[in-house]
C-alpha cells in the first residue's frame, strides 16, 4: 500500500494536495503524520527523503517528494485520472497549477495555512494583494470555460482543484473578498467531504 507523509493538517498547504487526490482518485494510503516546528522533524523526515520537507509518497523502495511529482506520479499509477482528460485542458489545468506551485509567494508568507482557524485579519502588501487578485482572475477564467461541464475549475475535479484547495483554506481564514464566481467556487471547495476531514483533523490537533 502507498504511504504518504504528512506535515500538520492545521499547517501544512503542501500535504494537503496529493492527500486530497489521492482521496478522490479513491486510492487507498496509509498516512505517516510528522510534526513541523520541532527539534524531532529533521531526523523523522530524513528516514523518507533527503530533501527534509513533507509532503513524501512513499511506494515500496520508491520515495517521491515535492507535491507536483507526487500528484504526477499518481496521475501515472491511475491510468491519467488525475489532471483532465483533453490534452488543452490538461495543459492548462498543469500550467495554473504550476503557477501555485512556484508563486504567489507573498500570499503565503502573509497568509500561511491555518486550516482549521477563521476570523484571522492580517492585510495584505500590494503584492499579496495582486496575488489575491490573479487567483480570483484564473478562478473567473477557468469557471466561465467549463460551468457547463461541473462545479470544478475543469468542470470535473482534477488536481488543479487539490492545487487551489489551501489557497480557498486562507481565503476563508483571513477573509479574502473575491468575485461572486470565485466565492462560488470557495463555497463549492469548503463543501468538498474530503476536506471537510481534514479540516476536521485540524481541529483535533489544535485542540490537542
Ligand atoms: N515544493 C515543496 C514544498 C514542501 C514544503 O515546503 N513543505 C513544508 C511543510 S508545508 C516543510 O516540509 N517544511 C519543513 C521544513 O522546511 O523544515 C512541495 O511542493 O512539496
Amino acid at each position: 500500500m502507498l504511504s504518504l507523509v504528512i506535515g500538520n493538517k492545521q499547517l501544512s498547504s503542501w500535504s494537503l494536495r496529493p492527500w486530497l487526490v489521492l482521496r478522490h482518485l479513491e486510492i487507498a494510503f496509509r498516512e505517516i503524520p510528522l510534526t513541523l516546528d520541532v527539534p524531532s522533524f529533521g531526523p523523522a523526515i530524513q528516514q523518507y527523503s533527503a530533501a527534509g520537507r513533507v509532503p513524501v509518497l512513499v511506494d515500496g523502495d520508491l520515495g517521491i517528494w515535492d507535491s507536483l511529482a507526487i500528484i504526477e506520479y499518481l496521475h501515472e499509477k491511475s491510468a491519467g485520472r488525475a489532471w483532465p482528460s483533453d490534452p488543452a485542458q490538461r495543459a492548462h489545468a498543469r500550467s495554473i497549477s504550476a503557477e501555485m506551485h512556484s508563486g504567489f509567494a507573498a500570499l503565503r508568507q502573509s497568509w500561511p495555512l491555518q486550516a482549521a482557524t477563521t476570523g484571522l485579519r492580517v492585510p495584505l502588501s500590494p503584492e499579496g494583494r495582486k496575488d489575491v487578485a490573479r487567483i480570483d482572475e484564473l478562478w473567473q477564467d477557468c469557471r466561465r470555460r467549463h460551468r457547463n461541464a461541473g462545479p470544478w475549475l475543469f468542470g470535473k475535479w482534477s488536481a488543479a482543484d487539490a492545487f487551489y484547495a489551501p489557497v480557498v483554506l486562507r481565503f476563508r481564514s483571513y477573509g479574502a473578498s473575491v468575485s461572486e464566481v470565485s466565492a462560488a467556487y470557495v463555497s463549492q471547495t469548503l463543501a468538498d467531504p474530503s476536506l471537510i476531514e481534514w479540516i476536521a483533523a485540524a481541529e483535533e490537533e489544535i485542540a490537542a
